[in-house]
């Protein structure tokens, strides 16, 4: 049993070797994290290690608001999109992805919770790939949406410069954004 720390949360490492598969648990006491522990085994030899399993597994969701087996958590960090969406994933998630209009009110509700006042939240979802198809970021097709609707600023309106995708946390209505922009931002675990 050993303990070290790396760049964003502290990480104990239980070590079981058995001949030469080595079984790594990690358990993540990032204060910003859902609950969450990381399961490796390893299997060495001669000098090389392939890795068997490697999976995260969400305890609870006491922080976050769960909604099926999703549990949504947002992120009081400013991060751009593919920040935002790189640090969803080293805790063991993916960035928030309201796939019907259960999850988008559900959403909506607890964004509108955590930040008051109107502040701009990084969903998972962009046209990168190509102009007006949005997708998620696992790269499957968004088909119920939440634009913004209004006489003076109807959304998405960047074309080309705008290709990610923020929900406002007061309306829960949304917005593209150019995805170099700076903001909070939402993650999706497995519960
Ligand atoms: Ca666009």
């Amino acid at each position: 049993f050993f303990f070290h720390c790396c760049h964003f949360h502290f990480v104990f490492i239980f070590e079981w070797k058995v001949c030469s598969t080595y079984l790594h648990i990690h358990l993540n006491t990032d204060p910003n994290s859902v609950g969450s522990f990381r399961m490796l085994i390893v299997y060495c030899c001669k000098g090389t290690c392939n890795f068997f399993l490697d999976f995260f597994l969400t305890l609870s969701c006491q922080k976050g608001h769960k909604i099926g087996y999703k549990c949504f958590l947002a992120y009081r960090a400013y991060e751009n999109y593919t920040d935002a969406s790189q640090k969803c994933q080293e805790r063991g998630g993916r960035m928030a992805m309201p796939r019907d209009r259960k999850e988008q009110e559900a959403l909506a509700e607890y964004v509108k919770s955590v930040f008051h006042g109107n502040w701009p939240v990084w969903l998972g979802i962009s046209d990168e790939r190509s102009e007006g198809l949005y997708l998620f970021e696992d790269t499957t097709r968004v088909t119920y949406f939440q634009w913004r609707k209004h006489f003076l600023s109807s959304q998405p309106d960047g074309g080309k410069r705008e290709n990610c995708v923020a929900m406002s946390s007061d309306d829960g209505d949304w917005w593209d954004t150019y995805c170099e922009r700076r903001m909070y931002y939402l993650c999706e675990f497995d519960v």
